[in-house]
């Protein structure tokens, strides 16, 4: 029961693993992100997905509609032909940078566009700013409470001795001198 545990847990730990390799190899190939990628438009409820592409990339129209429909340059720079429902164009590259619009020709009122992005260069890395840090501002001091002034501990109120009643000695003697006289 306990190996199934940890056999568990090491399985667990080995996919974390190549996870992690996986995210480490593509943060560590600028080169793979550069490479011209297999873009696809949709085709669906007589509409064309909008596209934004890089230059190099190449596209490919999915005609998801029960119609025939086309993807065709309005300046003559491309056409897919008529792609029957369920089909796929060929590939067309696109490898200029700009906004290529496009139509249906058997659907006049389908337009959709293409946008190519130059590609970007790999970046190089760029000298450390020579501009000094900014000094930091200075603080202004920071403010004390006001201290509350210590409170005088209470006067303990003198004991008066009763004026009214005489002690209990001269009570007491007092009593016995009554009684005797
Ligand atoms: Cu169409």
């Amino acid at each position: 029961m306990s190996d199934r545990g940890h056999a568990g847990y090491r399985m667990a730990l080995r996919t974390a693993g190549s996870l992690l390799g996986l995210v480490l190899a593509l943060g560590a190939s600028p080169a793979m992100l550069a490479a011209a990628a297999s873009r696809t438009v949709t085709i669906q409820s007589f509409a064309f997905t909008p596209l934004t592409i890089t230059a190099g990339d190449t596209v490919t129209w999915q005609n998801r509609d029960d119609t025939t429909h086309t993807a065709t340059s309005d300046t003559n720079g491309f056409d897919t032909g008529q792609l029957a429902p369920g089909t796929s164009s060929r590939a067309i590259p696109f490898s200029v940078a700009g906004t290529f619009a496009y139509h249906c020709s058997i659907h006049p009122t389908m337009h959709g566009s293409i946008i190519v992005r130059a590609a970007t260069a790999a970046p190089t890395p760029t000298a450390p700013p020579s501009t000094p840090r900014p000094t930091p501002a200075p603080t202004s001091p920071p403010t004390t409470p006001p201290t509350v002034p210590p409170t005088a501990p209470p006067t303990p109120s003198p004991v008066v001795a009763s004026a009214s009643s005489p002690p209990w000695w001269c009570r007491r003697s007092s009593a016995a001198l009554t009684t005797r006289g």
